[in-house]
């Protein structure tokens, strides 16, 4: 769990994960919050609580997570957002699908199935969403239904094969390893994920979000540019 300011929904997304019964260990990982996040961190059983001394960024923090979860020797690492937005009710299903070897990577959808717009997620950000998605699918080929999603599953080898210390500390992260993941041949699977938007779930700006899209869209055409042996890029080697 890559956590900022999640105080008010961390024990409640916590139970729900360890209600699955096959969780073994959470790494929560604070990205310098302001809340009590750290504090609650504490008191959850067989959770390893890891601070950065100051606020270094979303994709700073999963760099983090994903380091400690191999340090754990962890098999299955899932990577779900603290802040309750996805339901945990998924993990079984996504880690049984890397347990059979199928998959070594499972996205949870908020676009299959239609959730976004169940979940109210906002028109401007729905239609932003679609489109980059489309455009994503173009240049890199690839069928998903959606690039943003805070629910990831991955299996310890598919981790340990991707450069994720070239990537980005803010936002991009989440699509620069999903392009790396396709870079490297794998194929993604998706899940739908029930999703709810609500204020405690959702506080990225206006502007950092403008940020993000163009961020996609840039890895997007680097992916294709490199691919097409036009550039070279360290983020697809
Ligand atoms: N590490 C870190 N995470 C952040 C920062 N800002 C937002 N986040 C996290 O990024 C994730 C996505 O942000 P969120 O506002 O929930 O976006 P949305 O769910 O896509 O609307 C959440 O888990 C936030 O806690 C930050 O500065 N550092
Ligand atoms: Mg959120």
């Amino acid at each position: 769990m890559p956590a900022y300011n999640a105080a008010q929904t961390l024990q409640k997304t916590y139970d729900e994960v360890m209600a699955q019964g096959i969780v073994d260990k959470v790494i929560v990982v604070d990205d310098a919050s302001f809340d009590e996040t750290v504090k609650i961190a504490k008191g959850l059983p067989n959770t390893i609580v890891h601070t950065h001394p100051h606020n270094q960024g979303y994709g700073a923090n999963q760099k983090t997570c994903y380091r400690l979860a191999l340090e754990e020797e962890a098999d299955i690492v899932i990577m779900v957002h603290p802040d309750y937005q996805y339901t945990p009710k998924l993990i079984p299903a996504m880690a049984s699908m890397i347990a059979n070897d199928l998959y070594p990577c499972i996205l949870g959808s908020r676009i299959l199935g239609g959730y976004a717009i169940k979940g109210n997620m906002p028109v401007w950000r729905y239609i932003s969403n679609r489109f980059i998605t489309f455009v994503e699918n173009i240049l890199t080929g690839a069928k998903l239904s959606e690039y943003h999603t805070g629910y990831r599953a991955f299996s310890r080898g598919l981790l340990q094969q991707l450069p994720l210390e070239e990537n980005s500390d803010d936002f991009v992260f989440d699509n620069q390893m999903l392009l790396q993941i396709l870079w490297f041949g794998h194929t993604i699977a998706e899940v739908s994920c029930p999703t709810r938007y609500t204020y405690d779930a959702s506080s990225i700006s206006f502007w950092r979000s403008i940020k993000y899209g163009f961020g996609c869209l840039g890895t997007a055409v680097k992916f294709r540019l490199a691919k097409m042996k036009i550039i070279k890029s360290r983020l697809f080697p």
